[in-house]
């Protein structure tokens, strides 16, 4: 650390060089998040100082944060549903696995999720010292029930599906789950940190939520296509009383328990999730999703004609492509098994697809 601080105008200078260096997300396909909105921002900067870990000094904050689970609650078909905001999907993952394994008390613990799942889970198995068991994905990337039944046993203690995997914008069948989870008595698990902005706000509805009443926690994060400012997910769970056992004595804070991962919160993301979905509205969010997703077909239409087709028709603005090769200057991604994975996420316009098919093309050519 510098003896003497640095002038001011220095030190913005230094930074503003360092933030040209980063991408931004100019002809960047690859992420999950975009610029935030700029009610975001605005919302954010408003409750910058703001800390939920100890919200009895930010009782505005702390309600702001239970009116964002009140909306998402009501959102995915419960009012009632408990939850909190966390740093994303990551931590809501970690958090649903504990409530499962405190639940069930078993002494060798299991779970169960597809192949396609994030690899958050892994992390939280090792932390959490569960087995972590994969069922293989089928022809269509999603989980394959015929195999389910040859992984499930007594010790398992949480089933997770995924609704907009991370890879390729699939949807695990939810429903099947749900029955299995609900007559085996198993916590169930949704990873919609993707899809949880994204499929309410498509036509026809896709069950992915507590409408199907094996389901026990979902995993939706504003970071994604909320288009809140970094970092905040949600972790919503059934009933309010599943996080109670995640309890530990905070006695010096102005709440004496808390059932959080992490202990100081951000306040400003919250308040920037929230302020998002209230500004927009469901015309609003069911507006810019139709545009995602209207954008992906004409992404999917526009490669299958120059002879790269799509690796499956992705339920969330996700698409994948058997395509070696990338045109300089773009930033795509590639799937486990190879393919080239777009996201087309707010900031990847209509202009954005043809300028990267017209460079496609002249590789093509
Ligand atoms: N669950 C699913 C289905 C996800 O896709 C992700 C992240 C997570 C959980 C974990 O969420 P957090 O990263 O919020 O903890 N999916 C993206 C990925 O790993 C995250 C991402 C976003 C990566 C932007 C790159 C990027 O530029 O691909």
């Amino acid at each position: 650390m510098r003896e003497a601080g640095c002038p001011e105008e220095e030190l913005f200078s230094f930074l503003s060089s360092k933030k040209d260096e980063d991408l931004g997300y100019h002809r960047v396909l690859s992420s999950m998040c975009t610029h935030p909105h700029p009610v975001a921002v605005r919302a954010h900067q408003m409750f910058i100082e703001s800390n939920l870990g100890d919200p009895g000094l930010f009782t505005g904050s702390a309600s702001l944060e239970r009116l964002l689970i009140e909306r998402l609650g009501t959102l995915f078909h419960h009012p009632g549903a408990g939850g909190y905001a966390t740093a994303g999907g990551t931590e809501s993952n970690i958090q649903a696995l504990r409530i499962a394994k405190k639940k069930a008390s078993s002494r060798s613990p299991n779970i169960i999720i597809p192949e396609s799942a994030h690899f958050s889970f892994e992390k939280a198995c090792d932390i959490l010292s569960l087995e972590m068991r994969t069922v293989p994905c089928d022809a269509a990337y999603c989980m394959d029930m015929e195999q389910i039944d040859e992984y499930i046993d007594a010790n398992t203690v949480f089933l997770g599906g995924i609704a907009g995997s991370t890879e390729y914008g699939t949807i695990d069948p939810l429903t099947s789950l749900s029955e299995i989870a609900e007559g085996r008595d198993i916590f169930f698990h949704v990873d919609a940190a993707f899809g949880g902005f994204v499929l309410p706000f498509l036509e026809p509805a896709v069950a992915f939520d507590f409408s199907l009443p094996g389901v026990s926690s979902i995993s939706a994060d504003p970071h994604k296509m909320g288009f809140s400012t970094i970092p905040v997910g949600c972790l919503l769970v059934r009933d309010e009383s599943m996080l109670r056992c995640l309890h530990v004595d905070t006695p010096y804070l102005t709440i004496k328990q808390a059932y959080t991962l992490n202990g100081t919160r951000s306040g400003g993301a919250v308040a920037g999730a929230l302020a998002v979905l209230e500004y927009l509205g469901k015309g609003g969010m069911r507006a810019i999703v139709r545009g995602c997703m209207e954008n992906t077909w004409r992404l999917i239409a526009g490669m299958e004609a120059w002879g790269y087709p799509a690796a499956v028709r992705p339920e969330v603005n996700i698409a994948t492509f058997s395509c070696p090769a990338v045109p300089e200057g773009w930033r795509v991604s590639r799937t486990r098994k190879g393919h080239m994975r777009i996201v087309c996420m707010p900031h990847v316009h209509r202009d954005v697809i043809e300028a990267f098919l017209h460079d496609i093309g002249e590789l093509h050519a």
